[in-house]
């Protein structure tokens, strides 16, 4: 079992590997530095992490502090992580901090790890959309305490859905000295063990009866957060589909969002277009055809 996952994930990221994604530029204080001067690199070009139990999921197979410099950031100011090609495959994104007990360049990623950002799924349309883009700018919280972190970013592609597929995790650091900052301690999490295969966030399919998300890993910490017995930390970032307003005598017009399985019906590039038990749309929009990645997904691609 475990050999056949792994075979039809290498298959997945063999099928796509031209387009995928690194967080190769950093930008803080307003400038936006070189790739790879503040971010580890790593070796694996655009490939992602898969395996939940590994320390590349701290910053990406290769990525070590040998070679990278550690850039000053000011406690409550924003920075911005940019990718080399747009985010596309369909996912959450979060940023992660982890104090080094001594200098950035040294530490491994070995102690505990606190979010600090969540870009979750937006149903505010009626159907989920995700934020993709180049760029994902975030704030490092007033309150912690001053010194070295490591500053990462993780985009969890859920676009090939578990157990057919899996997930995969992009993901960069980079080295900050923070200044200023406060005295708080925020809760923490150790990365392998952050996220799980049982995590909704995780296992979830997005083409059928997606109407929630919550987002793997603890929940986001907040200077003012209120301290309701999870370190000072709120809950998890979870969104879902607004109920529909009570109404009317019409049954609502049939929309795009429905699975229709080909009555006009077009799915997106990248998302599902068949498989075992799939009943949604078929037809792939222009320029992207329908292609089997295993029994239980179809690509358009
Ligand atoms: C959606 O909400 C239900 C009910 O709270 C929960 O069991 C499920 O795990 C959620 N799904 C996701 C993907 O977060
Ligand atoms: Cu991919």
């Amino acid at each position: 079992m475990k050999g056949l996952l792994t075979a039809a994930a290498l298959s997945l990221a063999v099928s796509d590997v031209s387009a995928h994604y690194i967080f190769e530029q950093l930008t803080t204080g307003g400038s936006k530095h070189a790739v790879y001067q503040y971010i580890r690199k790593n070796s694996n070009y655009n490939s992602p992490v898969t395996d939940l139990t590994s320390n590349d999921l701290r910053c990406n197979v290769g990525a070590s502090g040998s070679g990278t410099d550690t850039v000053t950031v000011q406690a409550g100011s924003s920075f911005t992580f940019t990718s080399d090609t747009p985010v596309y495959h369909q996912g959450p994104t979060s940023i992660y901090l982890s104090k080094a007990p001594g200098s950035a360049s040294d530490y491994d990623g070995s102690g505990g790890w606190f979010k600090i950002k969540d870009w979750g799924a937006d149903f505010s349309s009626g159907q989920a959309t995700w934020n993709l883009g180049s760029d994902y700018t975030a704030t490092i919280p007033s309150c912690i305490p001053a010194g070295d972190y490591l500053l990462r970013i993780q985009q969890l592609g859920i676009h090939n859905p578990w157990p057919a597929g899996i997930p995969q995790f992009y993901v960069e650091c980079a080295q900050i000295t923070v200044t200023g900052g406060g005295s708080a301690n925020p809760a923490t999490v150790s990365i392998p063990g952050a996220f799980k295969e049982t995590d909704p966030g995780y296992t979830v399919n997005i083409y059928t009866n997606f109407h929630n998300y919550t987002v793997p890993g603890p929940s986001v910490f907040t200077c003012s957060g209120n301290d309701n017995g999870n370190g000072g930390n709120p809950p998890a970032t979870t969104t879902s589909v607004k109920p529909p307003a009570s109404t009317s005598t019409k049954p609502p017009a049939s929309t795009s969002s429905a699975p229709s399985g080909g009555n006009g019906c077009t799915v997106a590039q990248w998302a599902q277009c068949g498989g075992k038990d799939y009943t949604g749309c078929t037809v792939c929009a222009s320029g992207s055809t329908c292609k089997v990645t295993n029994d239980y997904y179809s690509q358009c691609v």
